[in-house]
């Protein structure tokens, strides 16, 4: 079984919803960006502040946070884990490369999960987070398609990538990430 992933794919597509299930099922370590930002937010760190307004309008946290944030927790980690919402873009992949060299880890699958923008619209509106209005929403999909959807090709060229279709129920989905993760 692979123990050092990658979920990758446009907001609202479920890594979240997925990462956490394929984590506490194999016991690996669940890293979202989002999550860890989020908790910063609310405990008001100089961090958080600074990255409220920015996640309000639906744009990516400057990498230099995001970066110590994920170093802080891979650093003296010696187990499997999943990096869920990270990295966003070519600055944060190249970084995560140089991190993992430093460690002597390596990417073992990167799962791309796709889906449509109406049901992707559909699904975080359903949410209702305070980013998920259809403003900024819109926002956040083409933030995605100019700076993370790059990041296909990146991890397709170095042969980690797998696809998968994220709709359906939450069950037929995490089937489908199974058979990859092996
Ligand atoms: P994230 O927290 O990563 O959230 P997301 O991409 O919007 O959602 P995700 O794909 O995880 O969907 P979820 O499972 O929740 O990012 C938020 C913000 O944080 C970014 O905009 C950015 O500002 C900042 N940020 C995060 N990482 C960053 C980084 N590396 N660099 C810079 N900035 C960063 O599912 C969505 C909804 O769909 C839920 O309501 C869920 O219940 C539902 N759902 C899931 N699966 C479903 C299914 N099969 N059927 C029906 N509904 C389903």
């Amino acid at each position: 079984m692979k123990q050092r992933l990658l979920f990758l794919g446009p907001p609202g597509a479920g890594k979240g919803t997925q990462a956490e299930r394929l984590a506490a099922s194999c016991g690996l370590l669940h890293l979202s960006t989002g999550d860890l930002l989020r908790a910063e937010v609310a405990a008001g760190t100089d961090l958080g502040r600074e990255a409220e307004a920015v996640m309000a309008r639906g744009e990516l946290v400057s990498d230099g946070l995001v970066l110590a944030i994920v170093r802080s927790r891979l650093e003296g980690h010696s187990g499997g884990w999943l990096l869920d919402g990270f990295p966003r873009n070519l600055v944060q992949a190249e970084a995560l490369n140089t991190l993992l060299e430093d460690l002597d880890q390596q990417i073992e699958l990167v799962v791309l999960m796709e889906l449509d923008d109406d049901l992707l619209i559909q699904r975080l509106l359903g949410r209702g987070r305070a980013d998920d209005n259809e403003a900024v929403i819109r926002h956040r999909l083409e933030v995605y398609r100019q700076q993370t959807e790059p990041l296909i090709s990146y991890y397709r060229q170095r042969q980690l990538l797998e696809a998968i279709e994220a709709s359906g129920s939450v069950e037929a989905i995490a089937e489908r990430i199974l058979v990859l993760v092996g």
